[in-house]
């Protein structure tokens, strides 16, 4: 079978592209570390007012300028929906949901997660820069989600 020459071309290309590509993701996963959010946990949802660290929300210092951030997410508001820490801080959120699947994305940075029940989400950020950093459920998750926010200060 006799192929065009402008066909074998573009069949090259293609092939080229598709291992290109190929190489970018196994590059980024292999080599960035750039994966998928995974469930950090798991946790019932109807137990998470008597289930450690969800029993006692807040922000944990664990020294060295890291924090954990113990969130509940619930129809329509976190608890705590205000978190404040000093200039270079890393802090880990860890978060919960007591009811339907809410959503958790940091303005100004990467943090993005997705909050289902029965799941423990984790994510971790690093405060650089003063300021105030809103985060936002971003899964409509009912009649209040508009009012699902909260923010870090950074002082
Ligand atoms: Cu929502």
């Amino acid at each position: 079978m006799r192929i065009e020459t402008y066909e074998r071309m573009f069949m090259i290309l293609a092939a080229l592209m598709l291992a290109l590509g190929i190489v970018g993701i196994a590059i980024g996963a292999l080599v960035a570390g750039v994966h998928v959010p995974s469930p950090a946990g798991r946790v019932d949802p109807r137990a998470l007012s008597s289930t450690p660290p969800f029993d006692q929300p807040g922000l944990r210092d664990l020294g060295n300028s890291k924090y954990e951030a113990v969130i509940v997410a619930r129809a329509w508001q976190f608890q705590p929906n205000e978190i404040e820490v000093p200039v270079g801080s890393t802090v880990t959120f860890t978060l919960a949901s007591t009811d339907v699947i809410h959503g958790f994305v940091l303005a100004g940075t990467n943090a993005n997660v997705m909050v289902i029940p029965g799941q423990i989400a984790q994510v971790t950020a690093r405060f650089d820069q003063p300021g105030e950093y809103v985060w936002v459920c971003h899964e409509y998750c009912g009649f209040g989600h508009h009012q699902m926010y909260g923010k870090v200060v950074v002082r």
